[in-house]
């Protein structure tokens, strides 16, 4: 007899083996660029309530998986202070729409690791011993040592939390299903800089019997692990 979350559109994980020595919780990018005042979101004229919603219910997982002894890693977006990492089609797109990585804003050079806005908020900062994963791109296994840490612990089961839901969250998902680690995005632990992207990212998840794994809240979550 397995252990399984209620979720969509099957049980997850597929095989019941569901325990805190295999399984991984993946916060992604809730840094003050994506969801913070003056940050890079802020800058293109985004919802910041809808980055912002996934706050409180990320909290209070961390607490549950914290206490559960559940492996927590954090990543944050950003590149280098001498933007050496950053591609110049990704600056460019990011000086039309107002909010050039690597320019100056209210929270420091946006996008530049060791600024204020690449900071994770506080509200969900890491604990001493937690894995925090900097990654240049969308992915958090493109150019990082993600997958590494993950085969070094063990860890089969991934569940996905953090911003943006239809880029870096849905990124991360797919790459880790084709590296074969059994996938959970937690819809009420993720947002994206639109509601409507948020929710078609977690439909397609669920197409083709879960082609990249499943979909569940994190109601659903806690009471299969606790
Ligand atoms: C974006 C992210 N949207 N964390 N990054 O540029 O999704």
């Amino acid at each position: 007899m397995g252990r399984y979350v209620e979720a969509e559109p099957y049980q997850y994980p597929f095989n019941g083996d569901l325990r805190p020595e295999n399984t991984a919780l993946i916060v992604i990018d809730m840094q003050t660029d994506f969801c913070g005042k003056g940050g890079y979101v802020d800058k293109m004229g985004y919802d910041l309530s809808l980055t912002r919603a996934p706050i409180e219910p990320i909290r209070n997982l961390l607490k549950v998986m914290r206490d559960l002894n559940y492996t927590i890693l954090h990543t944050r977006e950003g590149h280098r202070p001498d933007l050496s990492d950053l591609p110049e089609n990704k600056r460019w797109r990011s000086q039309q729409i107002g909010a050039g990585i690597g320019d100056p804003g209210p929270c420091g050079r946006i996008l530049v690791r060791g600024e204020s806005g690449w900071e994770i908020i506080p509200e969900l900062a890491p604990l001493p011993g937690e894995v925090i994963i900097d990654k240049p791109g969308k992915g958090s296994f493109y150019a990082t040592d993600l997958d590494l840490v993950l085969h070094r612990k063990g860890i089969q089961n991934l569940i996905l939390s953090g911003i943006t839901t239809d880029v870096c969250v849905h990124t991360t998902m797919r790459d880790a299903n084709d590296r074969g680690y059994e996938c959970l995005l937690l819809s009420d632990c993720t947002g994206a800089t639109d509601y409507g992207n948020h929710l078609a990212a977690l439909n397609m998840v669920k197409m083709q019997g879960g082609v990249f794994g499943a979909v569940a809240d994190s109601t659903a979550l806690i009471s299969a692990i606790a």
